[in-house]
């Protein structure tokens, strides 16, 4: 039976400690000194194991940085130095858009938050008493900032027919270098810019854990192209040289939004709770159509060439998070631990590695190519567990708690020879551990 009182959780909890800023958690100490925005979601449901008031802090802390249009931002800019790009890349300051009071990045990143919401309510429920009171309070005051975020990816960025949910940077994926966008990517033409300096390479122990050079080039164009239009969707979809659909973020948004619903329909919101299943529904959807008859996996989609993305990579068991029909749903659990993914016998855990270990442009160490990541590794236990997977949930929560034994916590794992990489002390590692163990 999990406990939240080991050595682990006591080391994990630590590390949520030194990288607290007061209101805000930095993703790591040195290599991402700000909030990154779904890193503070799992960090909150780290945080609602220890303190549930200091979860809702980050979260609240979080929504400071929302636009006036809805989205939440990647990143929420403190005044620490060491990482680029920052504000002076993004050019986001002073846009109508944009909040006048922090400093944000002007792209976004997966919707977990609602999740992050569902599951610090269930704990602040269990303790009862204030942190309950303070769940309830935290629940109706920002109750139409998540709806609005959900809003705006539905109506911002989810017009392509597909029904997918459109991303314009790799970097809001998430899974940055993933073999996932190297076909949109190789599209990308970069264009005359300000030279720069990487400081990201500073941080880490070898560069070869890191994404190229060329990567670089091509995320700080894209960059340059969303600044020509002032961050302005519309206009975006028509100027940016990367526009895909990402199936995993749909399906992110869908278990989201359903969970929300959840939440609006006990505030007695039943419209808005209305309104948010049927965007779940249409995104659950959305991924099901993506499905390759061959492989049975999900598929991103190149909506500048018209083409289908089919690396084999985590992104193909999208609908494990967001729900799928029974079969469906049982016949990808039992590949997920197949012998082509956690199964694998070159792997040094039973985890899901980011690329199968069988695809040509699996790279055991290198970033989201191949290494295993444990909140990767989490939000899909705890999305089999919520599907009625518990078995499944089970073994891989086990293997991941194993791997987290080493105490590092690494920011990404090398999945064959089970070496930690990246940063240490990474939080969201440590929410990780937290949230196996509550
Ligand atoms: C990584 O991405 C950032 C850009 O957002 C970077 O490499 O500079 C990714 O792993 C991303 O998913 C994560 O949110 C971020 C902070 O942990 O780091």
């Amino acid at each position: 039976m999990p406990d939240l009182a080991t050595p682990l959780t006591h080391a994990a909890a630590d590390v949520l400690r030194a990288n607290d800023r007061g209101e805000q958690t930095v993703a790591a100490p040195l290599l991402y000194p700000h909030q990154w925005s779904w890193d503070a979601a799992f960090v909150a449901i780290g945080w609602g194991t220890v303190s549930v008031p200091r979860a809702l802090d980050e979260l609240r802390h979080l929504l400071r940085g929302q636009w006036r249009t809805g989205m939440i931002p990647q990143i929420l800019f403190s005044a620490e130095p060491g990482y680029f790009p920052g504000p002076q890349r993004w050019r986001t300051v002073g846009l109508a858009a944009a909040p006048s009071d922090v400093v944000t990045s002007g792209i976004c990143q997966p919707a977990v938050h609602s999740l992050a919401v569902w599951i610090i309510g269930e704990q602040a429920h269990r303790n009862g008493g204030a942190d309950a009171e303070a769940f309830d309070l935290f629940l109706a005051d920002t109750f139409d900032a998540w709806l609005a975020w959900h809003t705006w990816l539905d109506d911002a960025r989810g017009t392509h027919p597909s029904g997918l949910i459109e991303i314009h940077h790799p970097w809001e994926s998430g899974m940055d270098n993933s073999p996932r966008w190297d076909a949109a990517c190789a599209r990308v033409r970069v264009g005359e810019m300000a030279p720069y300096i990487r400081e990201d390479t500073k941080h880490v122990a070898d560069s070869g854990e890191r994404p190229a050079d060329a990567d670089y080039d091509r995320y700080l164009w894209l960059v340059e192209q969303l600044v020509s239009v002032r961050y302005d969707d519309a206009a975006a979809r028509e100027v940016i040289d990367f526009r895909v659909g990402d199936v995993f973020f749909t399906a992110v948004h869908a278990l989201s939004a359903d969970l929300l619903a959840r939440l609006g329909t006990r505030l007695g919101r039943t419209t808005e709770a209305a309104t948010l299943r049927e965007m779940a529904a249409r995104a659950r959807a959305a991924v099901a159509a993506t499905v390759d008859p061959g492989t049975g996996h999900a598929r991103d989609y190149d909506m500048r060439a018209g083409e289908w993305l089919t690396a084999s990579t985590i992104g193909g068991f999208a609908a494990l998070i967001c729900g799928a029909e029974p079969r469906e749903y049982t016949r990808l659990v039992a590949d997920l631990l197949g012998p082509a993914w956690c199964g694998h016998a070159s792997l040094a855990n039973p985890l899901p590695p980011t690329t199968s270990p069988d695809s040509p442009v699996f790279v055991s160490r290198n970033y989201w190519r191949g290494p295993q990541w444990p909140v990767i590794t989490w939000l899909f236990t705890w999305a089999l567990r919520h599907h009625g997977e518990s078995e499944a949930a089970d073994a891989i929560a086990a293997a991941g708690r194993r791997q987290l034994a080493d105490g590092t916590f690494a920011e990404y794992y090398d999945a064959v020879s089970g070496a930690a990489l990246g940063s240490r002390d990474q939080s969201w590692t440590a929410a990780a551990a937290l949230a196996w163990a509550a």
